[in-house]
């Protein structure tokens, strides 16, 4: 060994012995530090962090989890391939849940409706999406039906009746679980209204869109899948009986062949409100037509994005100029509370146009409006509810125009039964809050 070599060595044997005197003799406890849960308390998630679900609600893999009950659920239906221009939506439910993180139960009380749809009693949660395969339409659509008719007959998780209408919609008279279908392209519906029919038989759809989704057929459609596209499955869905001769569009203004689209329309089951009717008739006259065509039938609300205007919801794949406000849309469904819904779904919302990410607040939202609007038909519960009486109040006791009412049910448009009441002296925010 030469001189160098024994130096070497005669160091490295010194850093050895210098590591191992940092270790501690066996025999010796560490200190458990505390854990997060008895220091910090409860994993919650921040508005921008934890897993994706919708809202941050529970989540589950409810197709595979047969032990999973719900009243509400939220299903992704990230399905594009029936699309006629541009593709995209198969990112839909994700823009939506990603949209949607701002949102929680603990801060989802509505002003306009009155409630959070959250705290109602029923059981809302997210069920994941639906894998379907983007190689074959034919095997796409069986699994979205089966995927759908899975849920739908799943036994609600409430005890006691959830739906105001009980069960008396369905053909077994059963209690049904309601879906929010996260889209998806159009073509997403028609085997959700396979699935509903199996168990309400043909319903009515109000339908949220500016283009009238009944044509027959594209150009060039040769084979019998190849009929079935986000243009024509309510034809489809007429043709084999799905669909009640009660149905209604709301928003359109697209081009059409000609007036013989509006012949071949109404020959499939709708009447229309176009987007201008809102600026001639007004809101409250669309909510009118809209209830009086439905009536008592078992009713599905299917709201594609592009009837929003492409100013604020560029975000899908055939965008119409001189659409409806979110606002305007919010406010339409909820003039339709009370009706009988059977389901719900947004659809056609495709991400990767959405500049600055304003329109996944804008799906949130709708998303948000569907969940109250199926809230709404749920079985009142006894309620802690505050109103304000200014008009009879200020006439009958002007120190006190806000009053708290305890033991209530909720009306349809928010407001409540009035049976027992406290008073409370007059609060010029409360005012300001409450006046409706
Ligand atoms: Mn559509």
């Amino acid at each position: 060994m030469t001189f160098k070599r024994l130096l070497q060595f005669a160091i490295s044997a010194v850093s050895i012995e210098a590591v191992f005197a940092h270790q501690v003799p066996l025999g010796d406890t560490i200190e458990q530090p505390e854990t997060w849960l008895s220091k910090y308390g409860p994993q919650i998630d921040q508005p921008f962090s934890g897993p994706l679900a919708f809202s941050h609600m529970t989540y589950s893999r409810c197709l595979e989890d047969e032990s999973t009950q719900f009243d509400i659920a939220v299903l992704g239906m990230p399905f594009d391939t029936g699309t006629s221009y541009r593709p995209g939506a198969r990112f839909g439910p994700y823009a939506i849940r990603s949209g949607s993180r701002r949102q929680r139960e603990a801060r989802g009380y509505s002003l306009a409706w009155g409630n959070n749809p959250y705290e109602q009693g029923s059981k809302i949660i997210d069920c994941g999406d639906v894998p379907i395969i983007p190689f074959d339409n034919v095997l796409a659509m069986d699994q979205m039906e089966v995927a759908y008719s899975t849920l739908l007959n799943r036994p609600v998780a409430s005890d006691q009746s959830v739906w105001a209408n009980g069960a008396r919609l369905a053909k077994d008279g059963r209690e049904r679980p309601r879906i929010v279908s996260l889209g998806g392209d159009h073509t997403i519906v028609l085997p959700i209204l396979r699935s509903l029919n199996k168990v309400y038989g043909p319903v009515s759809v109000i339908h949220f869109d500016a283009h009238l989704d009944t044509w027959d057929g594209y150009p060039g459609t040769v084979s019998e899948q190849s009929r079935i596209t986000h243009g024509t499955f309510f034809y489809v869905a007429n043709e084999e009986g799905l669909v009640s001769n009660s149905s209604i569009h709301a928003g359109i203004r697209c081009k059409l062949v000609g007036l013989g689209d509006i012949e071949n329309d109404e020959s499939v089951g709708f009447h229309f409100i176009t987007s201008d009717d809102i600026d001639d008739h007004g809101v409250s006259a669309i909510i009118k037509r809209i209830r009086e065509r439905v009536g008592d039938t078992p009713v599905y609300l299917s709201l594609d994005i592009d009837v929003i205007d492409p100013g604020l919801a560029p975000a899908t794949g055939t965008p119409e100029a001189g659409g409806w406000t979110s606002r305007e849309v919010k406010r339409i469904i909820r003039g339709l509370a009370g009706l009988n819904f059977v389901g719900a779904d947004i659809v056609e919302v495709a991400p990767v146009y959405d500049h600055g990410m304003f329109d996944s607040w804008l799906f949130v939202t709708g998303t948000e409006t569907l969940l109250l609007q199926l809230k709404s038909q749920a079985r009142r519960r006894p309620t802690l509810c505050t109103i304000s009486y200014r008009c009879s109040c200020l006439n009958c006791l002007p120190h006190h125009t806000h009053f708290l009412v305890l033991g209530l049910e909720m009306n349809f448009d928010g407001s409540c039964n009035l049976s027992s009441y406290l008073w409370f002296p007059k609060s010029p925010r409360a005012n300001q809050v409450l006046s409706r």
